[in-house]
């Protein structure tokens, strides 16, 4: 009788030792679980006002554009360089990047400084450095609505024979990432800088985000991105176009190239008309000819790049725009926010017109 009491209250001990197991690690993964969420509820309250304060610099963008002369646009104008989010100008009130634990920092760059891919001919892509002629006759093919290839380009027969097939755009491109699917056209020509040696602009440093370096090295090359657009009626503003990118324009002579860049850099006064061109001597006949076909001198779409992190944190959160500009009146194209696959999934995020609730709200 007392070997079976004890028995008993053995069994007793192992199925309460089971039970008090069991609510322990029920306990444990309600605790895991509590975690996982308000970790969740954390980054996404703070996406929530990374965009807000990403429309905040939008809004102050497009503000400083639409005060600015449009008539004439020059690198010496308050929407060049880098910005700091201005406080009172933040949409949410209720976040202050001054006071709060953010770090806010936008650029306008010119897209009128840059070469229109769509409507650059043949013998102007190929004055880039970074292209040879089998990548611009493989720019041309993906353009041109045929499917006959260019001598050493390529059409569907190509892109539909790839491991991962795709097929020719055979229009016009939309988004100068396009260019990425493009035969012939790596992330360092696209991006203008050696990804192997360590020295790009974006490279990936932590598990969530990404460091997108904002400027080109100083001794790197411009990679498509820098140089070419799909804005514009192919003019290019010679008042903020690079040395490299008038470099292209065939047969205009070096003392041209070299009076325009002086005139970017140091002189008060800018080229605001043709009539500009025409009275200085640095320019000749045929300079003069080829100007009147190509240059303006004010822009009409500006990429916008905004950048935000919490004070602590090394990494940006990114975001591009594109705006439009109609005397002072602006407008936006297209709104993206960068992620860490954006350098090897290249993937787009533009949002949809009519279904962004961030564009509504930009409008
Ligand atoms: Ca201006
Ligand atoms: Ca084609």
């Amino acid at each position: 009788m007392i070997r079976q009491g004890e028995c008993r209250k053995a069994m007793v001990l192992i199925v309460v030792v089971y039970i008090v197991a069991a609510y322990s690690m029920l306990a444990f993964a309600l605790a895991f679980r509590s975690r996982i969420a308000i970790k969740e509820t954390q980054l996404l309250t703070e996406r929530l006002q990374q965009d807000q304060i990403a429309l905040a610099a939008c809004a102050q963008a497009r503000s400083i554009l639409e005060a600015d002369d449009h008539d004439l646009d020059c690198l010496d104008e308050p929407w060049f360089g880098w910005h700091e989010l201005v406080p009172a100008e933040t949409a949410d009130q209720s976040i202050s990047p001054d006071e709060g634990p953010w770090q806010v920092s936008w650029r306008l760059i010119d897209e009128s400084a840059k070469i229109n891919v769509n409507t650059a001919p043949a013998d102007l892509l190929l004055e880039l450095e970074c292209l040879d002629e089998a990548a611009v006759a493989s720019i041309l093919d993906w353009i041109d609505q045929d499917d006959v290839p260019n001598p050493d380009g390529a059409e569907n027969d190509y892109y539909s024979g790839l491991e991962n097939a795709y097929s020719c755009k055979n229009g016009p491109i939309d988004n100068i990432e396009e260019l990425l699917l493009v035969k012939g056209i790596s992330l360092e020509i696209f991006y203008g800088y050696n990804l192997d040696e360590g020295d790009s602009h974006l490279s990936e440093t932590g598990p969530e985000t990404s460091e997108f370096i904002d400027e080109v090295p100083q001794n790197g090359a411009p990679g498509l991105c820098d140089l070419l657009t799909v804005y514009g009626d192919g003019r290019i503003n010679i008042n903020t176009a690079s040395k490299q990118v008038l470099d292209t324009i065939p047969m205009l002579s070096d003392a041209a190239v070299s009076e325009i860049i002086s005139m970017q850099k140091g002189a008060p006064r800018k080229f605001s008309s043709m009539d500009d061109i025409q009275n200085n001597d640095n320019f000749n006949a045929v300079d003069i000819l080829l100007l009147a076909q190509i240059a303006k001198f004010n822009s009409n779409h500006f990429q916008l790049h905004i950048k935000v992190r919490k004070k602590e944190r090394p990494f940006w959160c990114e975001y591009m725009a594109t705006i439009e500009r109609q005397e002072e009146n602006t407008r936006i194209l297209s709104w993206q926010r960068k992620s860490r696959t954006i350098v090897k999934d290249i993937t787009r995020f533009i949002v949809d017109d009519d279904e962004s609730s961030y564009l509504q709200g930009l409008k």
